[in-house]
């Protein structure tokens, strides 16, 4: 090199300096700070020549370009990097010029700038590992020294280029910023931008459940955990009711829930290895899906005109309010809303299938649809009243009238009416005042007399009492031993022909005539004799003076005061009847039943006789049962071979007072002894009151009514059976005294009737009261002249001496 320059050199001196040839210096450049520099530094360029400046003069050039006369001292602030380049420089004095210094290479970089990374963020939890970095990304420095400032504060709070927090608390957290310096060097690079670092107390996530926390079967639930939505990088852990924790979405869905789906539910989060705290429990309840009743008010079978209450019950438990929607015959539009919905006056075209579902209000909850319940709606609502066991009854029998709506059960209050008639020819229902209960039976534990009559029901429901109709008409024909009023029928038998006439008259022991006849015939007719065609009512007596077949039906004896005793069934028939007892038969006595024929005379026919529809006597005139027991109750009728056969008659029987009583052999013994000797007696008083009879000529009856009243006499007796008896054996007064009402009767009121009978009459009454007057007076019930035939046996039966003094008394 410097063989090559020497010429160089030395042309240049040659050439300026013709003459100096003296040894040229080559002057020095240097550099202050450094020749590698930031843009914005400052930097000196420095030329000397054997460091000496006097009467020098300095050239400079850069990157080989022009020269420049200038300072020794070359300085340039606010460097660009243009600034840069390759820098020599010479010296001339006098005519001397040195030698370019050796050349010297500034470079300026573009200034970094610090920056500031925060690891593993610039939000962190309390605890947290957090570091601090600074970089700079400064070319041509190797080494730096860097500066920490905290909040703009002006101390630097550390030298390292990562700054470390091991467990991260709130002190730490600020804004921070960073700058470097040149180690060895002059550099500095900008200060950093402020980063913020936050540390935060570790959180609680927040548990939301999604539409609600209680909730049916089958439906579905999300459950959502939240965090702070702007780090990411959680992991979710759930629990339930503190029980292992399963890691999971942050949304946790459930379909098709069951009721242990139901529980407490916490969640809590996880994030670079540490958990946040658990969330607040949120407890899930699943209940069953509710069932959904359809009630119908007040009933599935309703009648037009009804008030009906279609009520939607849904069992939802937690669901404190439902909105109801209705389905009519499974159509798809909602018809009512309401939890009840009200026909307030039902018909047919609201006959339909229903059906109910609700939805919770305010609620994301559903119950399933209800069946279907169907609504029958009628026209008319039909009562049916019935009775139990049966309509025919003895004092004291219990018995029940069973009403019925058909088709219907449920919701009535029944009420009962006995059915009168008016004067008008009305009917008139009064209410049983007792009557108007819930239930459909009204029971009578112990039948009275008074209970006789006919009866209908009606039934009504709901707040606006619907009414039914009346019901059918059912009567209750109650007979006891001794009712205050009896009925007697002449001719004296339970089957009359037609055409005849028929007296009916009511008969009490003070022979008042505030008694009516009343009949229920067999068309269901209530009728009062007094008020009716059919016949004619004087007093006490009902006659009827032509009968018809259509005046079939039972008889009984009504007072002003609404009082009913003594029903009788009453049969009128074109052909053969049977000639039998009106009353019951005590056992005991005997019975005897003849078939009669009109059309002939005497009106006596040889038959067959039937009892409950097997035959049991051949071809007799009388059928004759001496000792009628218990066994012998039955429907009796005759036939005969070419006449047909008679109506059925039902013989009641009466157990009889004396064998129930059991007193013993002796009394009996007794008696009957007693009556023996009596017996002769007494046929000898017969005949001679049939003479006296006879001799007065008072009367002219025929002699086959006689025979006939003192047939029906007898039953009659037997009638009153118990009562009866006991008089037999403990004192015959009583039936004396009966004896003595019908004579009483037959004398004021019944002029027309045989005054055979009464004769006969007298002759025992007298005896009676001889007898005993002073025992019971109520049992004389009795019915006329067959009274006295009776007594007549039953004082055969009794003391021969009473039998005496009734004799002395005749006379
Ligand atoms: C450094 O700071 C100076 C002055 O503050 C500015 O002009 C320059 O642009 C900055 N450089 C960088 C890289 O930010
Ligand atoms: C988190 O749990 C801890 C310990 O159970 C408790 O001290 C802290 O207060 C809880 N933090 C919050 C935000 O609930
Ligand atoms: C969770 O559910 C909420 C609301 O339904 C929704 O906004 C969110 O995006 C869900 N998040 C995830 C992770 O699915
Ligand atoms: C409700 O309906 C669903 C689907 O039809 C059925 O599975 C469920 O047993 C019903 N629930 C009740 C209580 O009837
Ligand atoms: C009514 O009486 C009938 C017959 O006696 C009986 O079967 C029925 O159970 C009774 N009903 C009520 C509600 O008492
Ligand atoms: C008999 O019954 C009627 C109505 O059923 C009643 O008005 C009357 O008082 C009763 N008489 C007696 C004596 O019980
Ligand atoms: C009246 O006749 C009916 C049958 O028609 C019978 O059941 C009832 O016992 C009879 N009554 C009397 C008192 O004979
Ligand atoms: C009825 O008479 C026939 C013959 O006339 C006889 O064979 C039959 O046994 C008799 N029956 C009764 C129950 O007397
Ligand atoms: C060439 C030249 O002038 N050299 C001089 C530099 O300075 C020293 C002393 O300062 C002298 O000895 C040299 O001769």
């Amino acid at each position: 090199m410097e063989l090559r320059q020497l010429p160089l050199v030395l042309l240049l001196i040659s050439n300026i300096h013709s003459g100096q040839t003296e040894d040229i210096p080559t002057p020095t450049l240097t550099v202050e700070p450094q020749s590698s520099l930031f843009t914005g530094d400052s930097v000196t360029l420095r030329c000397e020549v054997n460091q000496s400046r006097d009467g020098w003069e300095f050239f400079w050039s850069k990157n080989s370009n022009t020269e420049s006369i200038e300072a020794a001292d070359k300085s340039s602030n606010s460097l660009k990097v243009s600034d840069g380049g390759e820098y020599r420089c010479r010296a001339q004095r006098g005519e001397r010029y040195t030698s370019y210094s050796e050349p010297v290479t500034v470079t300026i970089y573009g200034k970094p700038k610090a920056k500031v990374s925060i690891k593993p963020d610039q939000h962190v939890f309390r605890g947290e590992t957090v570091t601090l970095r600074c970089d700079i990304d400064g070319e041509g420095v190797t080494s730096w020294k860097y500066s920490w400032y905290k909040d703009g504060s002006d101390s630097v709070s550390s030298e390292q280029q990562e700054h470390t927090f091991s467990s991260v608390t709130e002190s730490d957290a600020g804004k921070y910023s960073c700058y470097g310096a040149e180690r060895g060097g002059s550099r500095t690079s900008n200060i950093s931008d402020v980063v913020t670092l936050t540390v935060s107390d570790f959180f609680k996530p927040t548990l939301t459940v999604w539409p609600q926390s209680s909730l049916f079967t089958g439906d579905s639930v999300t459950l959502r955990c939240e965090v702070d939505q702007s780090r990411d990088g959680w992991e979710f852990l759930w629990s339930k009711n503190s029980n292992t924790e399963s890691t999971e979405a942050a949304n946790k869905t459930s379909n098709s829930l069951k009721v242990s789906d139901g529980g407490e539910y916490r969640c809590r989060a996880r994030r670079r290895g540490l958990y946040t705290n658990y969330s607040e429990p949120v407890t899930v309840t699943i209940y069953e899906t509710p069932k959904v009743k359809v009630s119908v008010k007040p009933d599935q079978h309703v009648f037009r005109g009804e008030k009906v209450t279609l009520r939607c019950d849904i069992d939802g438990e937690g669901v404190t309010s439902w909105k109801y929607s209705w389905y009519k015959d499974g159509s798809d539009s909602v018809f009512s809303e309401l939890q009840e919905h009200i026909f307030w006056y039902v018909t047919e075209s609201d006959a339909c299938k229903y059906s109910c579902y609700g939805a919770e209000r305010g609620g994301s909850r559903t119950s399933n649809i209800s069946d279907e319940v169907t609504l029958t709606v009628s026209d008319e609502a039909k009562t049916v009243l019935s009775v139990s066991p049966q309509k025919w009854l003895t004092e004291g029998d219990p018995v029940t009238l069973i009403c019925e709506v058909k088709g219907s059960s449920t919701g009535w209050t029944f009420s009962w009416y006995t059915l009168t008639v008016l004067s008008d020819y009305r009917k008139r229902y009064e209410l049983l005042s007792d009557s108007r209960g819930a239930g459909g039976n009204y029971t009578v534990s112990s039948a009275a007399l008074n209970h006789t009559g006919v009866y209908v029901c009606r039934a009504e429901r709901g707040k606006q009492a619907y009414s039914t109709k009346y019901s059918n008409k059912q009567p209750l024909w109650v007979t006891g031993v001794s009712p205050p009023v009896s009925l007697i029928i002449s001719p004296s038998r339970t089957q009359h022909f037609t055409s005849v006439s028929l007296s009916l008259s009511c008969e009490d022991q003070s022979n008042s005539d505030r008694w009516r006849v009343r009949r229920y015939s067999d068309n269901q007719q209530l009728e009062d004799c007094l008020l009716s065609r059919w016949g004619s009512q004087t007093g006490s007596k009902c006659t009827i003076s032509s009968t018809s077949t259509s005046d079939t039906g039972v008889y009984w004896c009504r007072s002003e005061s609404g009082e009913n005793y003594h029903p009788v069934n009453i049969t009128i028939h074109i052909g053969v009847i049977l000639e039998s007892p009106v009353h019951p038969v005590t056992e005991g006595d005997s019975l005897t039943l003849r078939c009669l024929y009109k059309f002939i005379t005497p009106p006596i026919l040889r038959a067959d006789f039937y009892k409950d529809g097997s035959l049991i006597q051949n071809q007799t005139t009388e059928m004759i049962i001496t000792t009628v027991s218990k066994s012998h109750e039955g429907f009796y009728y005759c036939k005969h071979p070419e006449r047909e056969e008679s109506p059925k008659s039902w013989i009641s029987v009466r157990a009889s007072s004396r064998s129930s009583r059991s007193d013993g052999l002796n009394p009996m013994i007794i008696g009957v002894t007693a009556g023996l000797s009596a017996a002769f007696l007494i046929v000898v008083l017969l005949v001679l009151l049939w003479c006296y009879k006879n001799n007065k000529g008072v009367r002219s009856q025929s002699p086959s009514r006689v025979s006939r009243q003192q047939n029906s006499s007898q039953t009659s007796e037997q009638n009153q059976n118990e009562a009866g008896y006991n008089t037999l054996l403990s004192g015959t007064a009583h039936i004396y005294d009966s004896v003595d009402a019908t004579i009483n009767k037959d004398f004021s009121t019944d002029s027309v009737s045989g005054p055979t009978d009464v004769t006969y009459a007298e002759i025992e009454l007298k005896s009676t009261e001889k007898q005993k007057i002073n025992k019971e007076n109520k049992g004389k019930t009795s019915e006329g002249s067959d009274t006295v035939y009776s007594k007549l046996n039953l004082v055969t039966h009794q003391g021969a001496g009473s039998s005496d003094v009734t004799y002395a008394q005749v006379k």
